[in-house]
């Protein structure tokens, strides 16, 4: 498709679609806990429907209301063996996250997914798994999907401290955890999203944190609960960005999540001296209205424990880099190699074409800043978040066109995305 370019300003108050890593896990508590959960403000992008259809095929009764999502939960020992291979779609969440929650029921599931995820990873959680007593295998070394798990009703308890830092290896662990006899100890490399901790407390589940450290009893009992999903700041992230670059902008977005695990990308704003403000700051449902105006900005370094709290962000930041004055330097991010595409090589190769000056690295990105963009045709390689960093670059774009292949891939986390950047342009 033919991206919009040369924009003359981002106008308006826009609420973005709910969180996708709250989203899944809403669904896997409403079918772990016993009675009916309602969730609302649930995203309906495909890689949360990967879940709900994994689920519905282990026998849950989920039902999408329109105003919001019921989920008839039956416990642990409700799910029932899915006749078919569980797809998976584009969605590493969804294949993580419930190979944790298979590790402890006694029968055998197949997962495959797209060809972005038959690249991905799986060892990550085989290699615990197993140690708990879980069968669990796919191909390669790197054990990459179909991935078949065979769980275990005599799960161990394990004691793992994590090599990556990995919300969704955490994440796998406690759910596993949930189920085995005894007290697992996860221990974590870096803090990590805390979703999956928070949602189990909701559900009125038992954990202990402290620090890096979280202590799970097994044989736990769940019980259904209302959920409130906030918007995505990592969808928020892209309007942030285009508010910041594009010239005579100013944007309000309403309801985003501001869990502190997720908020590294305003830290970085605020450190480039980008004009943004928090209002209406909720604590309970853990949102804030945020505001962004065009702004002038200067380079950063990123690193470290920030890395973490704005990982699905670096493909943005990395755009945001480029209109910066001076360089900006990130480190520490190898994890971005392992995400739906290689996201160092990805970014740098389409900003590059873009007419950017970004030099990859092993673990991260030097970008040099304030260097005009021009068209190009540009490949989303099955990537969501490429696609839309390309959107918004596309926007900065004043002579040539920006074509952009396997543009649909956004549909993975942001169904809505071009009809509200319509919304937003001011001509
Ligand atoms: O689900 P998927 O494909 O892995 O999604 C991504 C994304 O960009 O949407 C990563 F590619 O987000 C992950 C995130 O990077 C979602 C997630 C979660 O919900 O637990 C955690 C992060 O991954 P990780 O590697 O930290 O476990």
């Amino acid at each position: 498709m033919k991206l919009r370019t040369n924009a003359k300003g981002l106008k308006g108050t826009l609420c973005v679609p709910g969180d996708k890593s709250i989203s899944h896990r809403s669904i896997i508590f409403g079918s772990l806990a016993k009675g009916v959960t309602k969730v609302h403000n649930i995203l309906r992008g495909e890689d949360v429907l990967s879940t709900i259809r994994a689920f519905r095929e282990m026998g849950v009764k989920i039902e999408d209301k329109g105003n919001l999502v019921e989920i008839k939960g039956c416990g642990f020992d409700g799910l029932q063996a899915p006749k078919n291979p569980l797809n998976m779609g584009n969605s590493g969440t969804s294949m993580r996250l419930i190979s944790g929650v298979l590790a402890g029921r006694n029968f055998g599931v197949q997962m495959i997914g797209d060809d972005s995820l038959s690249k991905r990873p799986m060892d990550r959680i085989a290699l615990p798994l197993r140690q708990m007593g879980v069968n669990i295998s796919g191909q390669t070394s790197r054990e990459l999907p179909p991935l078949v798990v065979h769980g275990t009703s005599d799960l161990q308890p394990i004691r793992y401290p994590l090599p990556m830092a990995s919300a969704q290896v955490k994440s796998a662990l406690i759910f596993a955890a949930l189920q085995a006899k005894g007290e697992s100890v996860i221990i974590e490399k870096e803090i990590t999203r805390n979703h999956t901790e928070d949602m189990l407390l909701q559900f009125g589940g038992e954990l202990k944190v402290n620090g890096k450290e979280i202590r799970v009893q097994g044989n736990q009992e769940l019980k259904a609960q209302e959920v409130f999903i906030p918007g995505d700041i990592s969808s928020a992230a892209f309007w942030l960005v285009a508010g910041l670059i594009v010239p005579n902008s100013k944007l309000i977005l309403t309801n985003v999540g501001v869990n502190e695990t997720r908020t590294g990308i305003l830290d970085v704003i605020q450190a480039m001296g980008g004009r943004l403000s928090l209002s209406e700051v909720d604590d309970m449902t853990k949102s804030a209205t945020i505001m962004v105006e065009s702004s002038d900005l200067h380079g950063t370094e990123i690193g470290g424990e920030l890395i973490p709290r704005l990982i699905d962000e670096l493909p943005i930041i990395a755009l945001l880099a480029t209109q910066a004055k001076g360089q900006t330097v990130i480190q520490n991010a190898e994890e971005l190699k392992v995400k739906e595409t290689d996201r160092i090589q990805v970014v740098a190769d389409v900003l590059t074409s873009m007419g950017a000056r970004i030099k990859p690295t092993a673990d991260g990105m030097i970008i040099q800043g304030k260097t005009p963009l021009n068209g190009a045709s540009v490949n989303t390689n099955g990537d969501h978040r490429i696609g839309m960093m390309a959107a918004i670059a596309a926007l900065l774009v004043e002579d040539g066109t920006v074509e952009l292949t396997r543009a649909e891939s956004i549909n993975t986390s942001y169904p809505d995305f071009f009809s509200h950047l319509e919304d937003l342009l001011d001509d």
